[in-house]
């Protein structure tokens, strides 16, 4: 089989037209909710940033966490390297500086809609069913799936909010959500059976049109809305294409605020697609939606019709310092600074950097051979001369041709931030 990769705009403007003419189906959530969450998130400004904020960052707002700690983590959340969010944690790019290619799992940045689930592998098992199947549901143990030929990629998963926070620091534009800065990315090597191998074995007919791998997570509630647990469907195409159920991470089994004991990696994707936890996965002949391809994930605003753009799929085009916010730098000193850039569109090409806020730009050092669902590390040279404030920026280009631009088009919920991001230090 030879799977048509999706474009972008063919997935899936339809869905929702369709969903509104009752030819698709959103099990587990009333079609009132829906029609509500989608209400809210087309309205621009506080209204819909409060009302969504649960489903994006309720904890954010509602739960003081210590410093370094955030409810519901597993791991050890060490200042220097994280900042919590809510539930969440971000990881600090300088703390990469001294990380290779890959993100140690240590570093890893966690996006937790509620909390992680402690799962044991022998009392696990994956459920494949549903209309797309020949017969009926299909079921995977832990030591079956790890039994199966497995495939190893390297790929990122990154947050579609990711930089969200520059919508509003930068641009002055209100936006709901996490306040990321550029830290919520991680690149890993993912070792797991491709999820065609599963589908397949489990049956799948040539009329199924999307898949929804659903997370063993508790349910999301917000603003009083049971969305039931986390799920997002994904088409026929790209399950069938590149999609992983990833059991190790760098060579480790996952752990388990990563997943444990699978999760799907949907390469270059945004991060949602890469549901944690993973449980059962259903095989439908109908379009499918969910909560999480309907009102959240999708773009609302000016620039968008009122229905909201198509269900997003792939990442954008971001690129980072390895620098705390804010360092000093020594004047008259020889830097090396560095940092990483990354496209879901397509390798990097060339990234260019700025010292002096933008007026003049040399090309960074290429640090890796660029890859595709990867990021490539670089550096750049620079002598600081005035004392005082100083603004790095870093931009690149991917070999789409894409370029990072100086504002990026506003959206109500923040996703896909993709300008140049000013990086402001002080020269000492
Ligand atoms: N089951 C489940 N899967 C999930 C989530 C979740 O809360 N529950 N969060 C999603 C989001 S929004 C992101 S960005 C990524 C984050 O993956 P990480 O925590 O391993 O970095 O997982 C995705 N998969
Ligand atoms: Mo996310």
């Amino acid at each position: 089989m030879s799977p048509v990769p999706p474009t972008e705009t063919a997935y899936d403007r339809r869905r929702l037209r369709q969903w509104r003419d009752g030819e698709a189906v959103s099990p587990g959530v009333e079609r009132r909710d829906l029609l509500r969450l989608l209400a809210a998130a087309s309205v621009a400004g506080p209204v819909a940033g409060s009302f969504l904020a649960g489903a994006g960052s309720a904890a954010a707002a509602t739960v003081p966490a210590a410093p370094g700690a955030a409810p519901g983590i597993v791991k050890p959340l060490p200042t220097d390297v994280f900042t919590v969010r809510g539930t969440n944690a971000e990881t600090n790019f300088a703390a990469l500086r001294s990380t290779g290619l890959h993100t140690p799992a240590s570093h890893f940045f966690v996006r937790n809609h509620t909390v992680t689930p402690r799962i044991a592998a022998e009392d696990w098992s994956l459920t494949v069913w549903g209309s797309g199947l020949r017969g009926p549901a299909v079921e995977f143990g832990y030591e079956q799936l790890r039994a199966l030929p497995s495939v190893t990629r390297t790929a990122f998963v990154e947050c579609a909010g990711n930089g969200r926070s520059y919508y509003t620091t930068q641009q002055r534009e209100t936006v709901s959500g996490t306040a990321w800065t550029l830290g919520a990315i991680g690149v890993a090597r993912w070792r797991g059976v491709r999820l065609s191998d599963v589908l397949r074995r489990a049956g799948i007919t040539s009329r199924a049109v999307d898949v929804l791998p659903r997370g063993l997570d508790d349910e999301v509630v917000s603003a009083g809305v049971n969305l039931g647990r986390v799920r997002r469907p994904l088409p026929v195409a790209k399950a069938l294409d590149d999609v992983l159920l990833a059991y190790e991470m760098n060579g480790e089994p996952l752990p388990p605020d990563h997943g444990f004991p699978v999760r799907l990696v949907v390469p270059s994707w945004i991060g949602v697609a890469n549901i944690k936890w993973l449980g059962d996965i259903e095989v439908s002949d109908q379009p499918l939606y969910s909560p999480w391809n309907t009102d959240l994930y999708r773009l609302f605003g000016p620039a968008y019709p009122p229905e909201g753009s198509a269900p997003l799929t792939r990442q954008t085009l971001k690129s980072a310092f390895e620098l705390a916010p804010g360092a000093s730098v020594p004047a008259h000193r020889r830097q090396v600074l560095t940092g990483r850039s990354w496209s879901g569109g397509a390798p990097v090409r060339t990234v260019e950097v700025s010292t002096d806020g933008g007026s003049t730009w040399r090309r960074a050092r290429l640090r890796d051979t660029p890859e595709r669902h990867s990021w490539v590390r670089w550096s750049a040279e620079w002598v600081p001369r005035d004392r005082g404030p100083a603004v790095l920026l870093a931009r690149a280009t991917d070999r789409s041709g894409r370029t990072q631009p100086d504002v990026a088009v506003p959206n109500t919920q923040g996703y896909l931030f993709d300008a140049v991001v000013r990086h402001e230090v002080t020269v000492v």
